[in-house]
């Protein structure tokens, strides 16, 4: 495929100010005649075609100003339309007509149908396959769109805007017409039209605009829509308080479609969703749904300010829209829920997801400098390294900075389509901060370490720090950068010590050291006791800690340092580089230090954290974390054991406390609420529930859990203790049986049954990942069942996706050419469950690179898997 550069972007040389569609929606085929009110930029030379993007596309008419352009003039592919001797200077109207089959676009870009439903998703490239078009984000029109489509068959015509005129036509069909006002790039396109229901709802902003809101989903599931639409007039207002934003249609859409891609699109004004990131009932949601939910209506809805009005220059800066946003949606789940709770969360997903990717084969910066399919730049690394970056800068220039800078973005840029150099040009005038060297964050790929060291001697102590990167698959530069380190210096009644620098080469303010250098020091002095030293509190940058700390001192951190986040790490660090150590060691049990089973025990007790958090403090790192800690010569096996044999020592040292603190936990009764406080009750008491079972030896307690679950958090939980803990046992199979039974009519409760089976990690799954693929519930098609049973296995059981005679691997690479040849975009995303190979031991990495070679030799894969699979195995 051919490689686009970042150093090669020029300007459009043709300009779209208006785009007027219509769009004629009929059973087998929908006709889309497209006009466009059109320039020549200036200077540009007058003679230059006008080059138009297609995708597998098929030209019906083509016009200039109403006179019909001869074929001398055009040439017409299925992906490009070249028209010459196009109008010299000056407006000129371009008219074409396509024709387009939504009923065999597998592939879920362009125009499709999901359950009979025609819905759009353009972002990236997808709007090239609707109709020829300067199919960049740097050509922003105005739109009006007119939709025909049988009354029966689509009720209900949706697209950006406002709601213009509507009426019948004849033959049982009508119209709709929506005008968008604010000029869009391509890619934030769509059109939704079938039988939908609809929850509704107003809102009214804080000028006194009044908004119509609606939730559209299919039929008899408007009701599950409920708690959506609390999240979107929260995240509303939340976006008015914190940002100054306000919204700026007369509506807001939400449609709910079955079979997505992503999670969800920010359209203009209609945003469509993965119905998963939609649909919620106590009975089939469980509270990570919930607040999944959430946030991904948070982020759609943020997207309107950072994202719509003030969008991409190019897709090299995909970080300016999905960074920031990604920010702002955590910022507003902080606000909502508990701060803590939530940097842990965000955290322990960025070391999970981008941290193995920055330290890969599929490294790259987080604005790339070039690519050959977009689609695989929807990363970890853009969006969650993305908001890393986005948070350092509010860390650097403070709350009052940050935001001076934000509202210079959002008065300066507002209709632009802009660039991180925009966007950081902006917060250094508004505080007069050289930001030169953060930039740095942006183009340099891979994990910076930050290696700290303490020595404490006359009341003086001296940290010193350093930093180093190393150069990876991406090879860009590896130059200091600047790294904001909150820190805490931590006083033997666990409170912190208000201690200024004396000396030191770092500037500190505050509670931050900025570290600009490769190395630096900071001293303090006059200090009466040696305090304990909690540093990179909050995670304040996205770096491996390297910190040479006295283990009595982490243990004591782990008890009592003030810092929520800091007592977390702390904690979990020892469990994890103690279980690392053992998983290296191979077979046996491993010796978990009884002082640190007694602080993980402690942690389930302690009546002063809230319980959403002692349920993390309890939880050991999953075996993919501990695999990662392990960097190299991986025997997932042997991790396994190792981490099985800790849960089973904790388990029976803390049995007594589990039980105890269990049953004084306030349970659901039948009054289900999915609010953050009940949530982290379910959660401690199901991170028990598992402790519990597994000291019984025993499916009772989870077979008990099973039958008494009320809501489905509970319910899932015991069903995956039954299904992983105890496979094979009459407890687990009747579970499942029952799980079933009760919901193969519900597809997202259907979907978590797949993966639960998909994920049990015992030597029988091989067979049942391959009965799951030929249920007659199994849908390739369908990008979440696809997802639920080959990512589920793929990246939820590394016991056996890893087995060491490749049979897991061999099994996944052949479902994934399979799925190529309908959904090349989810197939592409699953095969980055193998980026990692070259870290486990040879046996297993000469397995994996056979199934990815074998996968790679078929001729006809799409540009997406094969961008992938040629990266991973380079
Ligand atoms: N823009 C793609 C989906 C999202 O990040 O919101
Ligand atoms: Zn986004």
């Amino acid at each position: 495929g051919q490689v686009i550069r970042l150093s090669d972007y020029r300007p459009p040389a043709f300009r779209i100010r208006h785009v007027d569609m219509r769009f004629s929606l009929n059973d087998g085929h929908t006709d889309v005649e497209t006009v466009m009110e059109m320039e020549r930029a200036p200077d540009t030379d007058a003679a230059e075609p006008l080059v138009l993007d297609g995708d597998a596309l098929t030209l019906i008419a083509l016009d200039c100003n109403g006179v019909a352009i001869g074929a001398e003039r055009f040439e017409a592919t299925p992906d490009r339309l070249t028209i010459r001797d196009l109008p010299p200077s000056g407006p000129f109207t371009l008219r074409i007509a396509t024709r387009l089959t939504p009923e065999t676009n597998t592939e879920l870009m362009g125009l499709y149908r999901s359950n009979g439903v025609w819905c759009t998703q353009c972002e990236a490239e997808g709007f090239r396959r609707i109709t020829y078009f300067l199919d960049r984000p740097d050509v922003l029109a105005t739109y009006r769109v007119r939709i025909e489509a049988d009354r029966e068959a689509a009720p209900i015509l949706l697209s950006n805007g406002n709601p213009g005129e509507h009426g019948d036509l004849d033959g049982g069909r009508h119209y709709a017409v929506w005008d968008d006002p604010h000029p869009k790039p391509s890619y934030l396109f769509a059109l939704v039209a079938g039988r939908l229901d609809v929850l509704t709802d107003t809102f009214e902003t804080q000028s006194g605009r009044d908004v119509d809101l609606a939730i559209y989903t299919e039929p008899g599931l408007a009701d599950r829509a409920a708690y959506a639409m609390d999240a979107l007039k929260r995240s509303m207002v939340w976006d008015e308080r914190r940002f100054g934003r306000e919204y700026d249609l007369d509506v807001f859409n939400i449609v709910a479609i079955s079979d997505f891609n992503m999670g969800a699109m920010e359209n203009k004004g209609l945003n469509v969703f993965n119905h998963k990131y939609v649909l919620l009932a106590p009975d089939t949601a469980t509270d990570g749904d919930y607040a999944g939910v959430e946030t991904v209506i948070a982020h759609e809805y943020f997207h309107n300010w950072t994202g719509n009005r003030i969008t991409c220059r190019d897709w090299f800066q995909l970080c300016l829209k999905e960074g920031l946003t990604v920010y702002r949606d955590q910022e507003f789940s902080a606000d909502e829920r508990s701060r803590t709770v939530k940097r842990i969360g965000s955290v322990h997903g960025l070391k999970a997801q981008q941290f193995p990717e920055d330290q890969g084969p599929l490294q790259h910066p987080v604005r790339p400098r070039q690519y050959r399919e977009i689609n695989n730049f929807y990363t970890a690394t853009v969006y969650e390294k993305g908001s890393e970056l986005v948070r350092m800068l509010a860390t650097i220039l403070g709350e009052a900075g940050f935001r001076a800078g934000m509202d210079l973005y959002f008065a300066r840029h507002d209709g632009d389509a802009a660039t991180i150099e925009d966007f950081l040009t902006c917060f250094a005038e508004a505080t007069g901060t050289d930001l030169s060297q953060f930039a740095l964050w942006y183009d340099q790929a891979g994990t910076p370490e930050l290696y700290v060291t303490e020595h404490f001697e006359a009341g003086r102590l001296t940290l010193s720090l350093r930093q180093s990167l190393a150069r990876g698959a991406a090879g860009t530069g590896i130059e200091p950068m600047h790294i904001p380190v909150r820190f805490g210096l931590v006083g033997p009644d666990g409170t912190d010590l208000a201690a200024e620098p004396t000396a030191g080469t770092a500037e500190v303010e505050g509670d931050v050291i900025h570290l600009v250098t490769a190395e630096a020091e900071v001293v303090f002095s006059e200090l009466a006791e040696r305090p304990r030293v909690s540093i990179l509190r909050d995670f304040s940058a996205p770096v491996t800690l390297r910190h040479e700390q006295a283990y009595e001192d982490r243990l004591v951190l782990a008890r009592l340092d003030p810092n929520g986040f800091g007592r977390w790490r702390a904690l979990t660090d020892l469990v994890g580089e103690a279980l690392r150590a053992a998983s290296m060691a191979g077979a046996g049990r491993p010796a978990l230090d009884p002082r640190l089973i007694e602080a993980v025990v402690a942690c389930a007790a302690e009546e002063r954290l809230e319980p959403a958090l002692r349920a993390l403090m309890i939880a050991l790192p999953g075996e993919a974390e501990i695999a990662r800690l392990v960097g190299s010569n991986v025997d997932p096996e042997a991790i396994h054991q190792a981490r099985e044999g800790a849960i089973g020592a904790v388990a029976t040292a803390g049995a007594e406390t589990f039980r105890r603190v269990r049953d004084g936990l306030e349970r659901s009764s039948g009054n289900f609420s999915p609010d953050a406080a009940s949530a982290g009750r379910r959660a401690l008491s199901n991170a028990l529930l598992m402790y519990l079972s597994a000291a019984d030896g025993t499916p009772a307690l989870a077979a008990e859990a099973f039958r008494a679950a009320d809501n489905m958090t509970d319910r899932m939980a015991a069903a995956t203790i039954l299904a992983h803990r105890f496979a094979e046992t009459p407890e687990a199979s009747e579970a499942l049986d029952r799980f079933y039974a009760d919901y193969a009519h519900d597809p997202l409760v259907l979907d978590k049954w797949f993966t639960l089976r998909a994920t049990v990690p015992s030597d029988a799954t091989l067979d049942t990942v391959r009965d799951l693929a030929a249920h007659p519930k199994f849908s390739m098609a369908n990008p979440n069942r696809a997802r639920a049973l080959i990512g589920g296995f793929a990246t939820g059981n590394p016991r056996v996706f890893h087995q060491k005679d490749g049979a897991g691997y061999r099994w996944t690479a052949e479902r994934l050419g399979e799925l190529d040849r309908l959904n090349p975009q989810t197939a592409a995303r699953l095969a980055t469950a193998f980026r990692s190979w070259r870290s486990f031991e040879p046996v297993r990495q000469e397995q994996a690179r056979a199934a990815l070679s074998a996968l790679a030799s078929r001729p006809e894969l799409s540009r997406d898997l094969r961008d992938i699979l040629d990266r991973t195995l380079s």
